[in-house]
C-alpha cells in the first residue's frame, strides 16, 4: 500500500443509507418511538437527523425489497477531497462513481466507491444546514438522539480492515486482542473514540450504527418506552457500560433487523500522542464493564451490504479466530479466580 496517492481528508462519519422494507413502519420506529427528527420525506425515502446535527441528515431510510446497508457516508474537508477519494480508490483498483449534487437530498456531489472490504462508501464535502434544533427541548422525544457517532462493520479479517482505514488516515483508539489475534479495533478521524469499528465475522456486513445521546437517562428511557409499548423484543443487548470506550449503551434492532446503538459518555482522543488502549480478549469487562455476557445474536447477526448497482455483496466467512468462541474461565463468561 506504500504507493497510494494521498487519501481524502475525512472529517467524520456523517450518515448511513439503510434499505427498509416498510417505510411507514420504519417511520413509526425511528421517528415516533426513537424520536429522530424528519428533515425530509418523499414517497421512497426518509431523511432523519439527531437534535444536535447541523447538516441535513444522519440517516437515509430508503424503501426496497430486502433490508440492507446502502452506503456509509463520510464528510470530507473540501471539494478537492472528492478527486482525492476518486484517485485513492482508483489506485486500489476499486470501482468508483460520481453522484451529482442533490441525488441524495441535502447533500452536494458525492464520490462513491466499492471499497476493498466490500462496503459502498460515500464522500461528500457540502451539505445543507436545516433549522438548528439544539435548544428546542420542547421538541425532544424518545432517545433524544443528538447525532450519528460511528459505523461498526463486520469484517472477516480485522487486521486487513485496520490496515485499510490506517491508510485513510484514521487513528487507533482501542483494540481487543491477544498475542495472536486482533479481534476488534476502534478508529477515528473526529476527536472521539471512533468513526468506524470492526467486529470480526462474516463480511462485509453492517454490525450497527452508533448514535450519541447526551444523557444516560435517554438510554434508560428508550428501554422504558419499548417496555411500555410491548416492543421489548427490539432491545437486544444492555443497557450497560462498555469497557471499550467507556460508553453507557443499549443496542436496539429496528423492524428490519438493522442494529443501532444509543450511547453516551465516550471520551476525547484529539491529542497527537493519544495512547491506544488494548484490552485482552480474556478480560470479561472489555465489552461490558460489569462483566455481563454478550448475547450470541450480537456476535452473529448483521445487515447485508449493497454494491454501487444495488446488488447484495456476497459475504466471506470469518478468516480468524472468532471472539465469540474464546472462552474465559470455567463457565465460559467470567474470568477464573486469581487471573
Ligand atoms: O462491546 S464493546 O464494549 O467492545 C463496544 C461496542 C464499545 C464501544 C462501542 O461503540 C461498541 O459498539
Ligand atoms: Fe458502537
Amino acid at each position: 500500500m506504500a504507493d497510494l496517492p494521498p487519501p481524502p481528508d475525512i472529517v467524520r462519519s456523517a450518515f448511513a443509507e439503510l434499505v427498509v422494507t416498510d417505510l411507514a413502519e420504519a417511520r413509526r420506529w425511528w421517528v415516533d418511538l426513537l424520536g429522530f427528527v424528519v428533515t425530509a420525506q418523499d414517497a421512497t425515502a426518509l431523511y432523519l437527523r439527531g437534535y444536535d446535527e447541523l447538516t441535513h441528515h444522519n440517516l437515509v431510510l430508503r424503501s426496497g425489497p430486502a433490508a440492507a446497508l446502502g452506503a456509509l457516508a463520510f464528510r470530507v474537508r473540501s471539494a478537492d477531497d472528492l478527486a482525492r477519494a476518486e484517485a485513492f480508490y482508483g489506485a486500489l483498483g476499486c470501482r468508483t462513481e460520481r453522484v451529482p449534487a442533490g441525488v441524495t437530498r441535502g447533500i452536494g456531489e458525492q464520490v462513491r466507491a466499492e471499497d476493498p472490504l466490500g462496503f459502498t462508501v460515500s464522500f461528500f464535502a457540502s451539505a445543507e444546514h436545516p433549522q438548528r434544533l439544539q435548544q428546542r427541548y420542547d421538541l425532544r422525544r424518545g432517545a433524544e438522539v443528538a447525532r450519528l457517532d460511528h459505523f461498526n462493520i463486520c469484517v472477516p479479517d480485522v487486521p486487513l480492515a485496520y490496515a485499510h482505514y490506517s491508510s485513510l488516515g484514521f487513528g487507533l483508539s482501542e483494540t481487543i486482542e491477544d498475542g495472536q489475534t486482533l479481534y476488534a479495533a476502534w478508529m477515528y478521524r473526529k476527536q472521539t473514540v471512533h468513526d468506524v469499528a470492526f467486529t470480526g465475522g462474516a463480511g462485509p456486513r453492517l454490525h450497527h450504527l452508533g448514535f450519541f445521546a447526551h444523557e444516560p437517562h435517554s438510554v434508560l428511557r428508550m428501554c422504558d418506552i419499548l417496555g411500555s409499548t410491548g416492543e421489548y423484543q427490539y432491545i437486544e443487548r444492555g443497557p450497560g457500560r462498555h469497557g471499550v470506550s467507556n460508553a453507557f449503551y443499549v443496542y436496539l434492532r429496528d423492524p428490519d433487523g438493522h442494529r443501532m446503538e444509543v450511547y453516551t459518555s465516550d471520551y476525547y482522543t484529539g491529542d497527537p500522542d493519544h495512547p491506544v488502549l488494548r484490552w485482552s480478549v480474556l478480560d470479561p469487562r472489555r465489552r461490558d464493564f460489569w462483566g455481563h455476557a454478550v448475547v450470541p445474536s450480537w456476535y452473529s447477526e448483521a445487515s447485508p451490504v449493497l454494491d454501487l448497482d444495488g446488488k447484495v455483496v456476497p459475504t466471506s466467512q470469518i478468516e480468524q479466530v472468532a471472539e465469540s468462541t474464546v472462552r474465559v474461565g470455567a463457565d465460559g463468561f467470567t474470568i477464573a479466580p486469581g487471573e
